[in-house]
């Protein structure tokens, strides 16, 4: 085992007795979500997952320490601190460990522990992807990097159009990264169900997943896969209310001459102080409904 790397003991004795674990990451936490609706949703996600039958394990940089689970006070530790936590990528991960600082793990540092800890199934919101006017800027999320080398599958609500969802699409392709539709041949544009783009394949159910990216991984694919399961309708919001927001919120980013990791956050907060709270109270429910697919998926891996 990695020499940095704790696992938590009820997710040890999991992975152990090839009991179904899904992971979760800590950056929705620290700086996608405001205090303390964070460390509420991250309670209840973990509660969710151990309904649908795995157990969770939300991963966080801390001390210097990769932790595969996480306790109670540790998710109300990283909420409470919320953007004071640095926003650990791949290119953060060796200097915290040698530091012994805490990191807040997005999808790119979160996968790189799952993989590290035996985990093969991660729920989240969002990913990180091709941020509108990436031709010029480049800012293009280590995500999609992570995707195409580290064999996890990450389920979330498809990508927000604070990106380029089809610059996304073109580049999960390009790395060999299969995109599935959880019962939806439409990319899912996260506060919305259908973002106007296909999907490569959609599934029906949780086994059906279970059993293709058992194949991927049987294949010995490299990288991992990328679920979009489409926020449910109730919950799903306007897109004549979310679109206007998302706009001006990518304006004053640019205004302000905001870049690099600092992006996603502030379009995230803006977007949610835009509309209102009511983007939060979405956000908050289509986590809870990947966690679900994500629990379910992973237990029928586990078959
Ligand atoms: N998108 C969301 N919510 C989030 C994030 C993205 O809708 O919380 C977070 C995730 O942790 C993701 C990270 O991995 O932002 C991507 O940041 P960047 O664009 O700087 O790579
Ligand atoms: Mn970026």
């Amino acid at each position: 085992m990695n020499k940095y790397l704790d696992i938590n003991p009820e997710v040890k004795e999991a992975l152990d007795s090839g009991k179904p674990v899904v992971a979760l990451e800590s950056t929705i936490i620290s700086h996608g979500m405001p205090y303390p609706q964070n460390v509420e949703t991250a309670l209840n996600v973990e509660r969710i997952i151990r309904e649908n039958g795995a157990v969770p394990a939300t991963i966080a940089i801390i001390g210097g320490r990769l932790k595969a689970g996480l306790t109670p006070d540790e998710i109300e530790y990283f909420g409470k601190k919320g953007p004071e936590i640095t926003k650990a990528s791949r290119r953060d991960l060796a200097m915290l460990c040698a530091k012994g600082e805490d990191g807040a793990c997005t999808v790119t540092t979160t996968m790189m522990i799952a993989h590290m800890a035996g985990i093969r199934v991660f729920a989240t919101g969002g990913i990180g992807g091709v941020h509108r006017g990436a031709e010029i800027t480049m800012d293009i999320s280590a995500d999609l990097e992570e995707l195409a080398q580290t064999p996890v599958m990450v389920i979330c609500a498809g990508c927000k159009s604070i990106l380029d969802i089809g610059l996304t699409l073109e580049y999960l392709e390009t790395h060999g990264v299969p995109v599935i539709g959880m019962g939806t041949e439409d990319m899912p544009a996260f506060y919305t169900s259908k973002s106007g783009f296909k999907v490569d394949y959609k599934v029906d159910s949780p086994e059906e997943l279970a059993n293709f990216f058992r194949t991927h991984i049987e294949l010995g694919m490299k990288g991992g896969i990328l679920v979009g399961n489409p926020i449910p309708d109730e919950y799903s919001m306007d897109p004549e209310v979310i679109n206007p927001a998302i706009d001006q919120a990518i304006r004053e980013c640019n205004e302000l001459g905001i870049k690099g990791k600092a992006t996603t956050p502030f379009l995230l907060a803006k977007v949610k102080e835009l509309t209102g709270g009511d983007s939060l109270d979405s956000n908050i429910q289509l986590v809870y409904n990947n966690a679900k697919i994500a629990a379910q998926t992973a237990a029928y891996l586990c078959k």
